[in-house]
């Protein structure tokens, strides 16, 4: 059996990390299919488009690290090891998911490669991070907490609380923006004063660095510098990655407030396909190889998808489980 950690050590290659960005990119289309089709309940947000984040993120963590995430998180689980089965089982309610049915598309989890239950709430993600930092810190067990969040997020309390706070105790906790432009139906320009979310760390005196969001080598040195500094006790830092989700904020959203001709000039720097020329240009991988990986994906995630809508929903008690109540 695929288990999530195997999953995980195949971003050790190049080729191991354009072959997952594209499997991101299948299961996330086959989610919108999924969701209109009727076999997802409540919403969905892809990040279609932001996949080198997850998977430069992913490439450099340790299993035993600790993530949390938003809602749009789909990705970020796929990247560190969940199965397209796990994934899109939650999304669809079924007991193969990774969070047994009961959490759905907002709420993905796996323990064994470290991703906290992702988190529906903006900014809720950041302060837990930091107190998984924190219990690193005084066991001194030499973990990261790493927290993935949206430019939006960046406006809201928990972000400035935690980055304060994070910065006075030198907390192993690395803040990862995904700076996609826009926060539900709002152009960042309309709801915030400045264009570089990183300079939000010069009040907190932490270090700071500004990535784009596209190129998954990019990513990963990023990501390694942070990583590195933090585990070497130095503290946190606060990562901006410049990218774009291609489409609307949730499920049905069609995003007609987009600036026209945007979408167009992002997908000339797809990250799938700066990967994969990369590869092609330095002779690791033919086109033909890559027609193959494609359409080895899609049968993949197909056969998936078999599995999920056949299998059952949790049972009715299955809700009164992991629940406890102090009277
Ligand atoms: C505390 C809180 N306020 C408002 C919302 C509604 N809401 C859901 S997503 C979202 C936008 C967040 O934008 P951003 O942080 O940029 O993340 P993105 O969706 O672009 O990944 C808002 C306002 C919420 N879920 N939680
Ligand atoms: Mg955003």
């Amino acid at each position: 059996m695929v288990t999530s950690l195997t999953r995980r050590s195949q971003l050790n290659t190049e080729v191991g990390r354009l072959e997952r960005m594209l499997e991101i990119r299948a299961v996330e289309e086959s989610i919108q299919t999924l969701y209109n089709d009727g076999h997802v309940r409540g919403s969905t947000h892809l990040a279609n488009g932001q996949e080198a984040v997850s998977v430069g993120i992913a490439s450099v963590l340790r299993p035993t690290d600790v993530v949390t995430c938003t809602y749009r998180g789909h990705a970020a689980a796929l990247a560190l090891g969940v199965t397209p089965e796990g994934v899109l089982g939650e999304i669809c309610g079924r007991v193969i998911g990774c969070s047994g049915g009961i959490g759905g598309s907002m709420h993905l989890m796996d323990a064994s490669v470290g991703l906290m239950p992702t988190f529906a709430i903006v900014g809720a993600g950041l302060p837990v991070a930091a107190g998984v930092a924190l219990a690193a810190k005084l066991k001194k067990n030499d973990s990261v907490a790493l927290t993935i969040f949206g430019d939006g997020s960046t406006n809201i309390g928990a972000f400035h609380e935690t980055l304060n706070m994070a910065s006075i105790f030198k907390l192993p906790v690395i803040f990862v923006i995904e700076n996609n432009l826009y926060g539900e139906y709002t152009r960042i320009n309309l709801s915030t004063p400045i264009s570089d979310l990183a300079d939000r760390a010069d009040s907190y005196a932490m270090r700071k660095e500004i990535v784009d969001g596209q190129d998954v080598d990019a990513v990963i040195n990023a990501i390694q510098s942070a990583v590195d500094f933090a585990r070497a006790g130095n503290g946190p830092s606060l990562i901006e990655a410049k990218t774009y989700r291609y489409s609307g904020h949730s499920r049905s959203d069609p995003a007609t407030y987009r600036t026209p001709g945007e979408l167009d000039e992002w997908k000339k720097r797809d990250p799938l396909d700066i990967a994969a020329s990369k590869l092609i240009s330095k002779g690791a991988l033919s086109e033909n190889e890559l027609e193959t990986m494609k359409s080895d994906i899609d049968n993949r995630v197909a056969a998936a998808i078999k599995t999920v809508l056949a299998s059952d929903g949790p049972e009715l008690s299955a809700l009164m489980q992991h629940v406890s109540a102090k009277g």
